[in-house]
């Protein structure tokens, strides 16, 4: 079929409008398309399946994928015509068994056409793109019903991914002017606001572009004297790997930080979590720590006044600002938490690094659902950046003059019962630009920890040197 008779039925069907239309954005559109209305007239999916088989006939690949959920299934008609296998990437990994991303059967290596049917940006073929690249498949191609010409081609491009479109929004509104389903107003109308909101994405999202600053040269930019010791031992011992040490015994705690001391910048601990903590563990742990260069990073997570933050820091019978490097802070409290923490550590005559947390890594967490959250956690840390070290943040929230360390990595991303999500090593440093892994779990439930630190530190330090020159 021609594509002008394409573009007529789906302006028939009512997939495609005109009008004036508010977007999610708040801005107002000429068009509104929405494909999904075509899984009620199976004729008109098979001709749609044809024409993205058609337009990618050039493409050699093995297995389909289609971007949830519109265009599922357009990929379905295509597999079941061509008799090619598909594959489904889950939206959310599941919480139960395999917590696989990616559905159906395939071999690494193996070349997948990513199947969507509207492009504006580009962003969400991205999000598709990116668990099937991470599971070992190939992806070079990506076939789309309609580009709606806002930028997704390029955007792709500098991906290293090529778009193939059965229509672009230019040749639909000529389509439906010639077969007098619009006025040329109407039509002038679209190319206007088209050209007007082209969308280019925020983040450069290929390794080899992206390139960042050394840690070495960070230790300039960062003002908290904690904090640059940190970025000095991650560039001496070549790691930017944190181990959560959530065991629940002193011995099990000092025998994890002597096993994988050699390989960490940090040992993060949840001293509260500890059966047996006495008065010398955090002396002992502290011996380990500078035998082996490493921090010590108690995530006892303050969220009260500052008056009370000072007891609960120096005092108790944990007495953290004696031997931890770095704690971290709610900013839900207000700065005084900041004072307060100094405060414990000039009582126990040591120097304090501060993590404010700025976005947390569990589902549902409210910190990341109150859009100035974590704006005003940056404004905090500015204000106070000679304590402040940094962030926990699943981002790089700010600049340059902050470290940001990301809880929430294991190498396969996915998800615990609980509501903890995972991401990689290499989205976590490539992707999002944060400086250090905390991994836990992944490290000390493994049946070698020490081992399994390694391949964590391999991973996490060979991420970061690829986006540095
Ligand atoms: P896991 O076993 O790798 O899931 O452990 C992650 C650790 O990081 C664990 O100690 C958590 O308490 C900690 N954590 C987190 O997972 N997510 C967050 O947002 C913050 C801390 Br803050």
């Amino acid at each position: 079929m021609e594509v002008d008779e394409l573009a007529v039925q789906l302006f028939d069907v009512g997939a495609i409008k005109f009008g004036e239309f508010t977007l999610k954005s708040g801005i107002v559109s000429p068009i509104y398309v929405d494909l999904r209305v075509t899984v009620s007239y199976p004729k008109l999916l098979e001709t749609i399946a044809d024409a993205l088989t058609d337009v990618s006939a050039n493409t050699k690949y093995d297995l389909l994928c289609g971007v949830p959920y519109t265009a599922l299934p357009f990929a379905t008609a295509m597999s079941i015509k061509n008799n090619t296998p598909m594959l489904m990437r889950r939206k959310e990994a599941k919480k139960y068994g395999t917590k696989k991303i990616i559905e159906g059967s395939y071999e690494e290596g193996a070349k997948c056409l990513v199947v969507e049917d509207l492009v504006t940006s580009g962003l969400s073929v991205l999000e598709t793109v990116d668990p099937l690249v991470d599971a070992g498949l190939v992806v070079s191609d990506v076939v789309v019903l309609l580009d709606r010409q806002q930028g997704a081609k390029g955007n792709l491009k500098e991906n290293a991914l090529e778009l193939h479109s059965v229509m672009t929004i230019a040749q639909l509104l000529d389509a439906l002017m010639s077969k007098s389903r619009i006025t040329e107003k109407q039509a002038s109308d679209v190319r206007e606001f088209i050209a007007s909101t082209q969308v280019k994405m925020p983040e450069q999202k290929d390794d080899k572009e992206s390139s960042r600053k050394t840690y070495r040269k960070r230790t300039d930019d960062v003002a908290n004297p904690i904090g640059k010791r940190l970025l000095q031992i991650m560039e001496e011992k070549a790691s930017n790997l944190c181990v959560a040490a959530d065991v629940s015994t002193k011995s099990a705690l000092l025998a994890l930080a002597e096993e994988v001391g050699p390989e960490i910048c940090i040992l993060k601990t949840h001293a509260d979590i500890i059966s047996d903590w006495d008065t010398s563990t955090g002396a002992e742990l502290g011996e380990i720590a500078d035998k082996h260069n490493f921090l010590l990073f108690e995530d006892r997570k303050f969220a009260d006044i500052g008056n009370t933050v000072v007891g609960q820091c120096a005092g108790g019978v944990h007495r953290i600002a004696e031997w931890a490097h770095i704690v971290n802070a709610h900013s839900v409290a207000g700065p005084g938490i900041i004072q307060g923490l100094l405060k414990a550590a000039e009582q126990a005559g040591r120097e304090l690094g501060i993590l404010l947390l700025a976005e947390m890594s569990s589902e549902g967490n409210l910190a990341m659902a109150c859009p100035d959250y974590m704006p005003k956690t940056v404004d905090m840390a500015k204000s106070n950046s000679s304590a402040v070290l940094g962030f926990i943040s699943q981002n790089k929230v700010a600049g340059d003059e902050f470290l940001y360390l990301t809880p929430g990595v294991q190498l396969a991303a996915g998800g615990d019962a609980l509501g903890q999500q995972y991401n990689t090593p290499h989205k976590v440093l490539v992707e999002k630009q944060c400086d250090v892994v905390i991994v836990g779990r992944g490290v000390y439930k493994a049946d070698d920890p020490k081992a399994a630190a390694q391949e964590y530190r391999r991973a996490a330090w060979d991420a970061y040197t690829s986006t540095i020159q």
